[in-house]
């Protein structure tokens, strides 16, 4: 599969379902779909035919408010229907509500407020090692999302227990809600920290898929220690006027500019086919 495809077909769902809704974290979705595209499309082991495989691997979004990434992905994959997505989305009654939920197939844990999901995904791969299966845990974190303490206290036992079953991403488009990481508390040596707990780390170009999924079949091979990939990635990434705007951390396009946004992500697509053939 062309994964570079994939990923601006998805950033077309993110943008429409964000449109149509009227609701969505757009920049936080868009920074993060090559990650998620490389993971769900290549490297992880699940679908909606193994939701009780006890060997499927393992995937959690700590940074829930990125949802419409994941539910894009996750309706494209065949694991609902995307029109029931689409069409209900954060309304009343509906079971995709604006934040990733476990009444949902193929979500293995309820996300959103911050800074939960890399504990949950230390106890998930503490559990595979004990029970002797092969599954593989992987946790998605937002950069802002590292200042919730909680976060160090899972990167701690994370090294103690030495889990190389366990991949954690960062996604460093270096900003958040309100301002840039750095304005708000510091996020400088990150590499630097986690190597202190006792983590392998890797630092991308994270809307690179070819980095991206050279680093996660690093982590594959990394024996005695868990792995941290810090992706350097643009917040927006593929749309023009979203891009590195903190104002678009949780922002709804108009007509005008959804039709931009559905103008270049044809024209990124168009330059994909050619560079294939
Ligand atoms: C515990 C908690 N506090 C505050 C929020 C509100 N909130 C939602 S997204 C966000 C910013 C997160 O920034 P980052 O992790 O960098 O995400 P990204 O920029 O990649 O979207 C905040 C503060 C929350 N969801 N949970």
């Amino acid at each position: 599969m062309n994964l570079k495809l994939k990923a601006t077909e998805i950033r077309k769902d993110i943008i429409t379902l964000i449109y149509k809704s009227g609701t969505g974290h757009t920049g936080g979705d868009l920074s993060v779909t090559d990650i998620l595209v490389d993971l769900y499309y290549k490297q992880m082991h699940v679908g909606p035919e193994l939701l009780r495989d006890p060997n499927r691997d393992r995937f959690i979004l700590s940074k829930g408010h990125s949802v419409e990434a994941l539910y894009s992905i996750l309706a494209d994959k065949g694991y609902f229907a995307k029109d029931e997505l689409v069409k209900t989305y954060s309304k009343y009654g509906s079971r995709f509500i604006g934040h990733p939920n476990n009444k949902v197939p193929g979500v293995e844990m309820n996300t959103g407020s911050l800074g939960h999901g890399l504990a949950v995904g230390v106890g998930m791969a503490l559990a595979g090692r004990m029970d002797g299966r092969p599954y593989r845990v992987y946790v998605v974190l937002g950069d802002g999302e590292m200042e919730e303490g909680s976060n160090w206290e899972a990167i701690t036992a994370g090294g103690h227990y030495k889990l190389d079953n366990l991949t954690a991403f960062v996604d460093r488009n270096r900003l958040q809600i309100s301002g840039t990481t750095e304005e708000v508390m510091t996020q400088e040596k990150q590499e630097e920290r986690w190597a202190a707990f006792g983590w392998n780390v890797l630092s991308i170009p994270g809307n690179d898929m070819d980095a991206i999924d050279a680093a996660v079949e690093k982590a594959k091979a990394t024996k005695g220690k868990p792995t941290v990939i810090i992706a350097n990635t643009t917040k927006g990434c593929g749309i023009s006027y979203i891009e590195n705007q903190v104002a678009w951390h949780h922002k709804v396009p108009t007509d005008a500019e959804y039709a931009q946004a559905l103008q270049e992500l044809q024209a990124q697509e168009a330059q994909y086919e050619q560079d294939s053939k």
